[in-house]
């Protein structure tokens, strides 16, 4: 619990509460960081900008949104008893399930108590003398943590372009990651949708089900593969739970944080009339497990082509009008450099009547007028706009918090250049901070939750053995730094990723500099790296006593 009540006016009037730590966010990795925290019996406080717990499943209720990675792997692994007791419903569960799921977890431990929702952190700056952290939030109060845990989610920052007219338009218009509680009715409505990545591919069949008609602006195609979404079914759950401490270890050793199968041949060695049969099974079993078709898919130029020449003809046997179906087909980068798309009937949808795809890349978007959207070629009349157009990923939400470090530093200014991290879970300069699932770690490259929980479970050793040993102030030295982000730098060069525009390189917020923020090392390395570190008394950090 705190020591006093927090100032309210943070004008120095009354001391702060004082906490152990401090963790912003309550999504997949604040709450388990609180539960950790707990375990170890220090004093905390989560503070969420939200009014509920759930992250990105809290904010992102558009009608379709469900993960990409199984349920039975998108979910704790740190409780037996949780897993165990769970039952998914779907192959892939939908928004509502899994936010069902974190509200039972919050319950099940007890955690709301130390939750403190709708409420900012808007600054923090480290104490030299106290070795302490000083955190404000958005009601005015401020309150002091030895540590202070992000938890902010890579992908919490939504992103909306900044369209000529926009504040002109007189229909509604929502944000996906912005959906209101009560839903949207689109009945009748004529529709717009701004957007085809992974979360476009999600929303735009449900309302095209709905709306009288339905207009999808797109500017780059993406890459998508059938779900083959289904009910769970109770043997292969029953199966699963009878050995999931031994597939949950196996999962952690992995390139993605997720059990498949990757085939060891290359693209390349085989005939033709193996590798289409090779990609037809993937196609048939649905989800991501088609990148592991063979196992230089996302490795070699050449053999990428035959994975996204496959999709593109299944694209045209699917779309019955050819010049959409080629409007479809993603050509100017390679398959899964921007996130391989996982869909339920996605192509399916422009067969319809009442859909229409508008390539805004032929025809950009010049303005959006009262009544609807303006391209080059013409205008579009629409009720209803949908904002599909993704986050300030990774790095957003970090540097739109005034985050001060030793002799008043400034993250934001820090990064200018691109994220510096030790590990992608400490800053040099920045003591007692950490940074769940920040750039420079696997992240996004992997099943999430897989990394959540390994990084909360670093962080918690990591406090547990300052305490034990008395050390107050923990730093990732400059030299660990550089060392590190050259390492994230050379093994992304390896790789296709820095060959598309995407968000996991900032191409999507102008101005952001084209850095690879995510580690594309593999989860498994990454663990015993950092498991390495840790064993050598947390080499590449300086430890310090107070004073
Ligand atoms: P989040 O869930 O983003 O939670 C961060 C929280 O921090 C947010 O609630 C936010 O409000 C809060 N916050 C941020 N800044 C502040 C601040 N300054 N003050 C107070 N609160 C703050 N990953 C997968 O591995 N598999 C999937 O299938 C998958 N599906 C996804 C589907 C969608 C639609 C999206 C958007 C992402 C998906 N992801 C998926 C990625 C997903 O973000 C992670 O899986 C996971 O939910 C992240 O959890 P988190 O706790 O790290 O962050
Ligand atoms: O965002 P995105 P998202 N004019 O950035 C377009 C996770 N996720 O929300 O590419 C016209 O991928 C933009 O076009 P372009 C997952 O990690 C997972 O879809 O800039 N168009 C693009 O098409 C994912 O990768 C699931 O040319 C504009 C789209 O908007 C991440 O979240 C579901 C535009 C944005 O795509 C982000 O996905 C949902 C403009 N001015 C999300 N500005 C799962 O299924 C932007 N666009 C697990």
């Amino acid at each position: 619990m705190s020591e006093v009540e927090s100032n309210r006016s943070g004008d120095g009037a009354a001391p702060a509460a004082r906490f152990d730590a401090v963790v912003v966010g309550a999504g997949f990795a604040g709450l388990y960081m609180l539960y950790r925290l707990r375990q170890l019996g220090l004093s905390a406080r989560v503070y969420e900008a939200g009014s509920g717990v759930g992250g990105t499943w809290f904010w992102n209720r558009y009608p379709g949104a469900r993960c990409d990675i199984p349920s039975m792997d998108y979910s704790y692994s740190f409780s037996p008893e949780l897993q165990q007791e769970w039952q998914w419903t779907e192959r892939y569960a939908t928004q509502p399930e899994i936010l069902r799921y974190l509200d039972h977890v919050a319950d099940r431990f007890a955690l709301r108590r130390d939750i403190q929702l709708r409420t900012r952190v808007t600054a923090a700056a480290f104490d030299e003398v106290a070795d302490r952290w000083a955190i404000r939030t958005d009601d005015g109060a401020s309150v002091s943590a030895r540590f202070l845990i992000m938890a902010t989610g890579c992908l919490s920052v939504a992103k909306t372009p900044d369209l000529k007219g926009i504040e002109r338009f007189q229909g509604e218009r929502h944000h996906t990651s912005r959906w209101p509680q009560e839903g949207v009715d689109f009945t009748g409505k004529r529709v717009g949708v701004i957007g085809t990545g992974s979360t476009g591919v999600q929303v735009i069949p449900g309302i095209a089900e709905q709306a009288a008609r339905l207009v999808v602006f797109q500017r780059t195609p993406c890459f998508s593969v059938p779900a083959r979404n289904a009910p769970l079914d109770p043997a292969y759950a029953s199966s699963m739970k009878a050995s999931y401490a031994e597939y949950r270890r196996k999962a952690r050793e992995t390139r993605a944080g997720i059990v498949m199968e990757v085939n060891p041949k290359s693209a390349l060695e085989v005939s033709p009339e193996e590798r289409e049969r090779a990609y037809e099974a993937r196609w048939a079993q649905g989800g991501t497990a088609f990148l592991a078709t063979f196992s230089d898919v996302m490795r070699s130029r050449e053999a990428n082509e035959t994975a996204a020449e496959f999709v593109r003809s299944r694209i045209r046997a699917t779309v019955r009008d050819p010049a959409v179906a080629e409007a479809l087909c993603p050509r100017e980068y390679p398959l899964g450099t921007r996130r391989l798309c996982v869909d339920t009937r996605y192509y399916e949808t422009f067969n319809r009547d009442n859909v229409t795809l508008v390539d805004v890349k032929a025809s950009p978007i010049e303005e959006i007028t009262p009544t609807g959207l303006r391209t080059r070629s013409g205008e579009h009349a629409l009720d209803s706009l949908v904002f599909a157009t993704g986050f300030d990923a990774m790095t957003g939400a970090l540097t739109s918090i005034d985050l001060r470090g030793r002799g008043g530093a400034s993250l934001k200014r820090k990064w200018a250049g691109g994220p510096r991290t030790y590990l992608g879970i400490a800053v040099a300069g920045f003591p007692n901070l950490f940074t769940v699932t920040g750039p420079g770690s696997p992240s996004v490259f992997s099943n999430a939750v897989v990394s959540i929980e390994q990084h909360v479970e670093w962080v918690a050793d990591c406090i547990a053995y300052l305490r034990e040993r008395g050390f107050e102030r923990i730093e990732a030295t400059p030299e660990a730094e550089d060392r590190w982000v050259a390492h994230v730098k050379e093994v992304a060069d390896g790789t296709l990723y820095p060959l598309a525009n995407s968000w996991y390189i900032g191409a999507n917020i102008p101005g952001k500099p084209r850095v690879l923020m995510p580690y594309a090392g593999g989860v498994g390395a990454y663990r015993k790296r950092c498991e390495e570190i840790a064993a050598q008394h947390y080499e590449g950090f300086a430890l310090s006593r107070a004073g």
